[in-house]
């Protein structure tokens, strides 16, 4: 059954507590002190919609207009939201439907607040079916908690250079306030207390974190930009491998537990052209790669389409701040060289800090380091969270 809820007024209280209290029993109207303290993460209130008061911590990710709709765009009215724990998720499983009264429309509803989409949220209210589908009605405060997932476009709100982290108070808050060597220093030891997974992990895991949006059958291409379905990873032409944005020759690294593991730098890539790239440094230039749009390369270095020069920046100052030489892995560092053979270093320095400035962190690289941090490896690329922190350390 599809519902409009637009054209839908709204049953009595009296009558919506009788039927909730048919529904769901007695403990639903235990007041609102009976909670515990501290917000619910949406995948909580979708196993707990007990009919009593939460507060309830996501991203706006769209409106549900049916049971298994969800739309991004062109939003039919202000009646409802759908939050989840990723600020990228598409499947509606994972997702919480929010009711929103009508005193609170106008201000976060999204046919009236389209830039609403991608902000993280609390809110309280009752958790309890809302079309036909894991939800929370009656909400009684709304509030944004201060981080976005930036789709850095059409928004109005937060700017597209960082500089606010919902995870500055926590995560980072032994990084906050410094710069240079101090700062790398601090965030060096909060992104080192991960998870380390295996090689055979790294498929599981890319298959999670670099899913299409818009297919959850694919991946993502990292510099193709192709989708591909997630059963193609493999060797053979035409399949999709693990692309060490890190070269794992550049400090021979390898594919034991480590940096050769760590999927803050591993990504899909279509295996032609991560052989085209092979272990070349990053530098502008070179003749045009087949089968890949806005590739070039030549005898030194590989330049990856404008779409993902950022994201392959910030991959590659994570593993540099990641690896200090202090855990029997090479101190990796980025240079000015694309001469670095099987030295730990990698280039050009000044062309991936450029690269950072010209393609800001966008949603699907903000809902990959949510995924690696909450599903994976329990650590965060700073630099996707701060793109401002590459200068504070490496000018
Ligand atoms: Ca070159
Ligand atoms: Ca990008
Ligand atoms: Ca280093």
């Amino acid at each position: 059954m599809t519902l409009t809820l637009g054209r839908v007024r709204a049953p009595a209280p009296a009558l919506v507590i009788s039927l909730l209290s048919l529904l769901l029993g007695v403990g639903l109207l235990a007041p609102p002190t009976a909670q515990a303290a501290g917000e619910l993460t949406v995948a909580q209130a979708i196993s707990t919609q007990d009919g009593a008061s939460h507060t309830v911590r996501g991203y706006v990710v769209g409106q549900p207009t049916a049971t298994d709709t969800v739309v991004t765009s062109d939003f039919p009215n202000d009646y409802a939201l759908a939050i989840a724990d990723s600020a990228g998720e598409t499947g509606t499983s994972q997702m919480l439907y929010v009711q929103i009264p009508s005193a609170s429309r106008s201000t976060w509803g999204l046919r009236s607040n389209p830039d609403l989409l991608g902000q993280q949220i609390d809110v309280t209210g009752q958790l309890a079916a809302y079309f036909s589908h894991p939800g929370l009605k009656n909400a009684s405060a709304f509030a944004l908690t201060g981080s976005s997932d930036d789709t850095g476009g059409t928004g109005g709100g937060t700017g597209g250079t960082g500089g606010d982290s919902s995870y500055d108070s926590t995560y980072y808050a032994n990084a906050m306030g410094k710069t240079g060597a101090a700062l790398k220093s601090s965030l060096h030891t909060i992104i080192s207390d991960q998870t380390v997974l295996s090689y055979s992990e790294v498929w599981t895991a890319l298959k999670d974190t670099d899913e299409d949006p818009n297919n959850a059958s694919n991946v993502i291409e990292l510099y193709s930009g192709t989708s591909i379905a997630k059963s193609m990873n493999g060797g053979a032409v035409g399949d999709w491998n693990r692309e060490h944005v890190w070269a794992k020759s550049h400090g021979d690294f390898g594919t034991t537990n480590g940096p050769g593991t760590d999927i803050q730098h591993l990504r899909p890539a279509d295996v032609q052209v991560n052989g085209t790239r092979s272990n070349l440094d990053f530098d502008e230039g070179g003749s045009a790669v087949s089968g890949c749009s806005g590739c070039f390369y030549d005898a030194d270095s590989f330049e990856p389409p404008d779409r993902v020069k950022g994201d392959v920046a910030r991959m590659i100052f994570y593993m540099a701040v990641r690896y200090e030489g202090d855990d029997g892995f090479p101190d990796l560092e980025p240079d000015e060289s694309t001469d670095n053979g099987t030295s730990p270093f990698m280039g050009r320095l000044s062309v991936l800090e450029q690269w950072n400035d010209e393609d800001p962190p966008d949603a699907f690289e903000h809902a990959r380091n949510d995924k690696i941090y909450e599903n994976w490896q329990g650590n965060r690329n700073p630099f996707i969270d701060h793109p401002e922190w590459v200068d504070a350390i490496y000018n």
